[in-house]
């Protein structure tokens, strides 16, 4: 026996998953899970009984339902499964996901348009982080409806779509204890290999940054790269890779998150000097393939670390003038802008980051899922993160 689960399909910014309303899902946690797993079609590398696109950033999923607190119009809670793992992880966030969730409970009902554009309050349960949404609601003959067409574009994405405006009101410190989780903005880290790894002990220059989503960040020379290679390059060296997750493992117990083996952060990120008339250039692994682009809360966490001195990205980076700025993040398939507002009074210190994305809604229905993985939690739910 299967069962039809209400789901909207849908692209937010350069990722793609389908959205549920919260009511639609078991309540059980581990049940959700096993259900998300079972709508994805994890764990398989290539997702072939599932949705999944085979990819992290195709292994996305977004909870929505009603504000719970005065002042929230909507929540989000946004799962990461891996295409070839039975993990489904809740603990970070997603901004490209998060710019499908205002058109996504527009169409589902759970909100009403309020004008030629819609704004609305959006808590993301992940982590907290609270922000402003924009999606244009044009007046149509059915209507006020959202579109999905117009003049935007995002890099990463081929066709040009309605711009969707995010405006984060507070990120430092999402998933780690604050913006610079270390208490530097700098630390030098000798990474051991682990036993059976093939590569020499080496130390490193990283800055340990979570404005938003937790980064590492270093020089892309460091680790013998230009920072130019095409992501397929990068996810073809295994010993770069075995290198970066050394990096990765040792950097999260710096970083206070314990054993980051089994989650999806913090993000491992080479920057180097910009190419292509940008702040700064960049391949963020996320965090054991190399982003097609970068994410949208990595980018804003890699602009806040290009402002901040003596942070290994602030030598490489040519950061505009003023205490508003438009910082370029250049990426594989080009680059993503992130409006940065700083404190006036303090340089060093954002206090605000907004941007654009796109989204579409790509396909409504049901997904079907087998009535066992709706069984309430237990037998595996140990697995389950
Ligand atoms: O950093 C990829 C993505 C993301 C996350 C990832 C994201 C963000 O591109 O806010 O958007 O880092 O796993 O969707």
């Amino acid at each position: 026996m299967q069962k039809p689960v209400p789901a909207l399909f849908m692209r937010g910014g350069t990722s793609r998953g389908p959205f549920f309303l919260e009511s639609d899902l078991p309540a059980d946690t581990a049940a959700r899970d096993r259900v998300l797993l079972a709508v994805m079609g994890s764990p398989d590398r290539r997702q072939i009984d599932g949705l999944g696109g085979a990819h992290p950033l195709t292994s996305k999923v977004g909870i929505v339902r009603t504000g719970t607190t005065p002042g929230v119009d909507l929540e989000f809670l946004f799962a990461q499964l891996q295409p070839d793992r039975d993990t489904v992880d809740t603990t970070a966030n997603c901004g490209n996901m998060l710019a499908a969730v205002v058109p996504f409970a527009l169409e589902r009902g759970v909100i009403q348009a309020q004008g030629d554009q819609t704004t609305v309050r959006v808590l993301t349960r992940n982590t907290g982080m609270l922000c402003d949404i924009t999606v244009q609601t044009p007046l149509t003959p059915a209507g006020r409806q959202v579109s999905y067409e117009g003049e935007a574009r995002i890099d990463g994405v081929p066709n040009t779509s309605a711009p969707i405006t995010i405006n984060f009101l507070d990120t430092a410190g999402s998933v780690c204890s604050g913006l610079l989780p270390t208490g530097r903005v700098l630390d030098r880290v000798r990474v051991e290999p682990p036993a059976g790894a093939s590569f020499q002990p080496f130390d490193i220059d990283v800055t340990c940054i979570d404005n938003g989503m937790p980064l590492v960040l270093f020089r892309a020379r460091d680790l013998g790269c230009t920072g130019q290679e095409k992501p397929a390059e990068l996810n073809a060296d295994t010993d770069l890779k075995a290198r970066i997750e050394a990096l990765r493992l040792q950097t999260g117990e710096l970083m206070g998150l314990g054993d980051v083996s089994g989650r999806n952060y913090p993000k491992m990120t080479l920057v180097s000097a910009p190419q292509a008339g940008g702040a700064i250039n960049t391949r963020c692994f996320i965090p054991h393939v190399c982003h097609e682009a970068i994410g949208v809360l990595a980018a804003v966490t890699v602009g806040t670390a290009c402002v901040l001195e003596g942070s290994v990205s602030n030598a490489l980076a040519q950061l505009p003038d003023g205490a508003r700025k438009a910082v370029s993040i250049e990426h594989p398939s080009g680059e993503f802008t992130v409006e940065l507002e700083l404190d006036p009074h303090d340089a060093q210190k954002v206090v605000r980051a907004a941007l654009l994305r796109t989204a579409r809604l790509i396909m409504r229905g049901e997904v079907m899922v087998p009535e066992s993985a709706w069984q309430a939690a237990g037998v595996d739910g140990e697995h389950v993160r």
